[in-house]
């Protein structure tokens, strides 16, 4: 075996990593986050070893105090004795900007401690990066046996609500009055939460965003229900699972819905959290127990391989057929081909050839 070999080194590296050390730790994430050659050979090394941390998604609108609060479940997490990462994401500045630096600067009492691992998510030019880079980081802290990865993303579009898909618990952040329960409406992000917290309770209307968030979770189950049918289906957290338990069933089925809970608490202050942390735990045991919450694990994990097979048949077929999609392109710009003869053609091509 020769030291050049990437396989080699990344098993060399890869057992650095089960083995917690920090700088291997660091290594892996950086390789990773940049697609360094050999990542794949290195996240094919580590993925025997995890599986056990606990993932975290950490959302909400900027400024809703995602990152304040970030840094009291650390401290919560740690004073219970487990090992956390957190990996910080921003996908609104391009490169390492001011918001990351603040959240890094805000979580730094924790740079003495070898139990937290804090790192930042670089953004990646083409679709779906991300939340691929942040997923594969998860399963780099996972590896390195940290107990609980936290997740935090920077807003509500798209990308956020795909990058919480890949967590196994999700904490949508509100804030009184910033009108963020409209927002929530509009992102999709009531399907996303399992647990709310309504930070900022210090400040005036926080029981008025704790009634509006019950209503709103209220009138979505009611919908399910007023929809007729006796096994409902919700999406939640972008993956279909059984909402309603059937009238026939008793008992457990109950369990089967999760109902999230609505958390406040002033993340300055340290107030609320113990029961915030609560909440999550619940939730997380959830998944790990019920058939729903197993189903759901299981569904992203087939959703993962189908979406990295997209991305390695798109990327192979127009690095295979470069010269073929310019013509086929010039063809039907010109009227002389239609762009579904075109597909056909190229896809009988890329058959062809491979
Ligand atoms: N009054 C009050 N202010 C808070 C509370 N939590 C956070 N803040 C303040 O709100 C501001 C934003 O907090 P961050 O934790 O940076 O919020 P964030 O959601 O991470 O912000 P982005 O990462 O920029 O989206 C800071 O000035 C915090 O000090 C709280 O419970 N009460
Ligand atoms: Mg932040």
């Amino acid at each position: 075996m020769s030291p050049a070999d990437p396989r080699a080194q990344a098993s060399v590296l890869a057992a650095s990593v089960v083995a917690g050390e920090t700088r291997a730790v660091a290594r892996a994430l950086r390789n990773v986050d940049d697609r360094v050659p050999g990542y794949l050979e290195l996240l094919k090394a580590l993925f025997p070893s995890t599986g056990k941390a606990w993932v975290v998604g950490v959302t909400g609108n900027p400024g809703a105090g995602k990152s304040t609060l970030t840094d009291r479940l650390v401290q919560a997490l740690r004073a219970a004795g487990k090992k956390v990462g957190v990996l910080c994401v921003d996908p609104s500045s391009p490169y390492t900007g001011g918001a990351i630096l603040g959240d890094r600067i805000r979580m730094s009492r924790h740079t003495n401690d070898d139990g937290v691992f804090i790192r930042s998510v670089a953004t990646r030019g083409h679709l779906g990066g991300l939340s691929r880079s942040a997923r594969d980081m998860v399963r780099v802290l996972d590896a390195a046996g940290f107990d609980v990865v936290l997740v935090e993303t920077v807003g509500v579009g798209q990308d956020e609500l795909e990058i919480t898909r890949t967590a196994h618990s999700t904490l949508v952040v509100m804030a009184p009055g910033l009108g963020d329960e409209v927002q929530a409406i509009k992102a999709g992000l009531l399907e996303t939460a399992d647990v709310f917290a309504v930070n900022k309770a210090d400040r005036d209307g926080a029981d008025a965003t704790v009634r509006d968030l019950e209503l709103m979770i209220a009138l979505g189950s009611e919908a399910i229900v007023a929809s007729g049918k006796r096994r409902g289906h919700v999406v939640h957290g972008g993956v279909k699972i059984d909402a309603l338990p059937s009238a026939e069933a008793t008992g457990d089925a109950a369990r089967e819905v999760w109902t999230p809970p609505i958390r406040k608490c002033v993340a300055t202050r340290g107030e609320g959290i113990a029961d915030l942390v609560s909440a999550l735990e619940a939730h997380h045991a959830w998944i790990a127990t019920t058939d729903a919450g197993r189903e759901r694990r299981r569904a992203r994990l087939v959703e993962e391989v189908r979406e990295a097979l997209r991305e390695t048949l798109i990327d192979a077929a127009t690095s295979a057929l470069a010269r073929e999609l310019d013509e086929a392109a010039a063809a039907v710009d010109a009227r002389a081909l239609d762009p579904y003869t075109a597909t056909e053609q190229l896809l009988a091509r890329f058959k062809a050839s491979s």
